[in-house]
């Protein structure tokens, strides 16, 4: 018998999953609230940008095994895969409403021998504190009945359809058979090795690896501000550290950006907060690092030749659309609430048509270039884009330049003393 499955939640994560288990064998249906959204699905367009996704849509719409809807209905086994914002309460705790409200919209259809799964990131212990008895409310019980279990997700944007394939996969079932029945299902496409846990631990194992990720990036951000102090680069000093066997201090930059990184380690305090002090000044040091550009900024254009600051990037990471938490735009509303005149260039994010720019017209009359987002696109920066400003200095926060004219001085955010001494002379 073909199995059906449901995901409810088609986006960034939940789309390319149900096309994955409607290309490996299963009878896919796709719930989302947004009619447009499902219209253009059951036409065999996706909705959302990542590489091979459209591909494998076309083959799903033409096998006939994937189909959209606005409502839940009776299947096999029903994954959810809903936004889980941050609160507005002190803590930025986990909101888990539409975690919720997905699980309640599949009760009426849920029947003896189901499974349900989570992959929404949740703070530790909603599956067993928040989901199991809105499950048994209906009287089936959780293991016996019905199998529950939180599978998140570690996929990078950009590399989806490889990693969802290929990555480990974590199953935290509520009981052992749990998780027995929920990883037979990822089976089904996963060669990665799958490991069966509880449910309290892979929520907490998923917020980890990314808290770990902004811990890590808070130390090498905190680094740079002691390095610009002392007048030693951090970036030199990050190398030097990371040749030894067993030191991996990441990146620093303008501030972490994203949906992921700058999220779930408040999951994961918010649930502690008072053990989890570590968690919360890393998130602080992450937070501060806007405010930390801005006034260096401030300080190199104190006795620019001209106001204006040309930023380039404003998406959260290189090569990618997206903005959502993203440094680079906290910088830009900051600097255009000064006296300075900014403009803007990111040859990946939409912007509003009167503020396109080309390369030439953004660097022309500018004082100070101000690079915030790894784009491929600025690893060269041209001579006659220099040529054009009036004070030709470069700030790189993401040591992403490689090659600049001669005559421009570049400075990164880990040396960027340098730049601030010659400004002053
Ligand atoms: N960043 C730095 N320095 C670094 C690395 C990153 O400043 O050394 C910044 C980036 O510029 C960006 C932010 O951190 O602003 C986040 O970028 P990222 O590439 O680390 O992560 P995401 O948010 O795109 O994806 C992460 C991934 N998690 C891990 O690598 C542990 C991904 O595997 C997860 O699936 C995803 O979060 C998620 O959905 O949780």
């Amino acid at each position: 018998m073909v199995l059906k499955i449901e995901t409810i939640g088609l986006g960034y994560i939940g789309l390319p999953t149900a096309l994955m288990f409607a290309d490996h064998g299963a009878e896919v249906v796709g719930v989302d609230l947004s009619p447009n959204m499902i219209e253009k699905l059951n036409n065999g367009q996706v909705h959302i940008e990542e590489p091979g996704l459209q591909a494998q849509m076309t083959r799903v719409h033409e096998a006939g095994t994937f189909t959209a809807q606005l409502t839940a209905e009776e299947a096999d086994v029903f994954i959810v895969s809903v936004p889980t914002p941050n609160r507005n309460d002190a803590f930025k705790s986990c909101d888990v409403s539409y975690v919720q409200a997905a699980v309640k919209s599949l009760l009426p259809f849920l029947k003896k021998g189901n499974i349900v799964i989570i992959e929404s990131t949740i703070a530790p212990r909603t599956t067993v504190d928040d989901v199991q008895p809105l499950i048994e409310s209906t009287g089936l019980v959780v293991g016996q009945d019905v199998y529950l279990a939180h599978c998140p997700e570690r996929v990078l944007p950009g590399n989806i359809l490889h990693e969802l394939v290929h990555n480990t996969r974590i199953i935290g079932g509520v009981t052992a058979e749990c998780s027995n029945q929920a990883a037979a299902v990822y089976a089904r496409f996963v060669q990665g090795d799958i490991i069966k846990t509880t449910a309290g631990e892979a929520e907490l194992s998923k917020l980890m690896e990314n808290t770990y990720r902004d811990t890590n990036i808070a130390l090498a951000n905190e680094l740079v501000k002691i390095g610009n102090k002392l007048k030693i680069d951090a970036h030199e000093v990050i190398t030097m550290a990371n040749r030894h066997p067993r030191v991996n201090i990441h990146q620093p930059g303008p501030g972490v950006g994203g949906h992921c990184l700058a999220v779930d380690p408040y999951f994961v305090s918010a649930a502690a907060p008072a053990e989890a002090l570590l968690i919360q000044t890393a998130r602080a040091v992450n937070t501060s690092m806007p405010n930390y550009i801005v006034t260096k900024v401030l300080e190199l254009m104190a006795d620019a030749p001209t106001k204006k600051v040309t930023l380039l990037g404003l998406a959260y990471k290189g090569n990618i659309d997206d903005k959502r938490e993203s440094p680079a735009v906290t910088i830009f509303e900051k600097l255009r609430d000064t006296h300075l005149e900014v403009t803007v260039i990111d040859e990946h994010v939409q912007l509003p048509i009167e503020e396109q720019f080309t390369m030439d017209e953004a660097f022309t009359d500018s004082s100070l270039v101000l690079v915030l987002t790894d784009h491929a696109e600025y690893k060269t920066l041209a001579t006659e884009w220099i040529n054009k400003m009036s004070r030709p200095l470069i700030l790189d926060t993401k040591k992403i330049v490689e090659t600049c004219p001669e005559g421009a001085t570049l400075h990164t955010i880990g040396n960027m003393y340098r730049l601030l001494e010659g400004v002053k002379q």
